[in-house]
């Protein structure tokens, strides 16, 4: 573990068209899931930076593609959440089509994290998105977050029930599964194992020569 990976992370850009995505190589991880799932809160506990990526109370709040890097080869994708019915339809359908032409086409994409709240789990579009990366044989973590809403019992009973549930959903890949907590800042070290492994860290010098 070496935690100024995600410490040094830095803003790059917000992508609403997708010609505008950086060039499609090194490696990338993106954090998708419902509107208010707390992505982007998840992202910032990660780097240790709470400014990071936007948050609110509201859902909603990521509107675009947001491009984190990481280093020169890596970077990570705050997406917009999916399933927030205020957004004007004409908007929704611009979202849906980017992130469905971005997870389709995208060779940099390494994996992808499922943000749900472990209060309310595998919600249809979480399953959705499940069973393309099922499809795609795209490498999948859950995480399932404000975890520090449950106790014990109740966060025990939410990762067996998901976990139970999944084979019904995937077939082909192993998901992964942990309970975070941005606010109790738990599930760090889960969450980072799961990354460095998808980065390739270890290949750092070989891509720098
Ligand atoms: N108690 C608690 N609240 C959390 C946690 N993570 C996020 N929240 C809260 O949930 C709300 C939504 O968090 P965001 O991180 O903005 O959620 P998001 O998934 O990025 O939402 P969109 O950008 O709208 O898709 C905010 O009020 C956060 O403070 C957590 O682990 N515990
Ligand atoms: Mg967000």
């Amino acid at each position: 573990m070496n935690l100024a990976r995600y410490r040094n992370a830095r803003y790059r850009l917000s992508v609403h068209q997708q010609r505008q995505l950086p060039p499609d190589s090194g490696f990338e991880v993106a954090f998708a899931g419902r509107s208010n799932a707390g992505k982007s809160s998840a992202i910032n506990t990660l780097c240790g930076q709470n400014g990071l990526a936007k948050t609110s109370r509201t859902p909603g709040r990521t509107q675009q593609i947001v491009v984190f890097d990481l280093d020169e080869h890596r970077r990570l994708m705050d997406l917009p959440g999916y399933g927030y019915a205020k957004v004007p339809a004409d908007l929704q359908r611009h979202w849906q089509n980017l992130l469905d032409r971005y997870l389709r086409n995208r060779a940099a994409l390494k994996g992808l994290v499922l943000v749900m709240d472990a209060r309310h789990p595998l919600k249809p579009f979480d399953r959705h998105l499940l069973s393309w990366t099922n499809a795609a044989l795209m490498p999948c973590h859950i995480l399932m977050t404000k975890a520090d809403k449950l106790n014990r019992q109740q966060q025990t009973s939410a990762i067996r029930e998901t976990r139970d549930a999944l084979p019904e959903l995937v077939t082909n890949i192993d998901v992964t599964i942990q309970l975070f907590s941005a606010l109790k800042k738990t599930g760090i070290p889960e969450l980072e194992q799961q990354l460095d492994n998808w980065y390739q860290w270890d290949r750092t010098e070989q891509l720098n020569n």
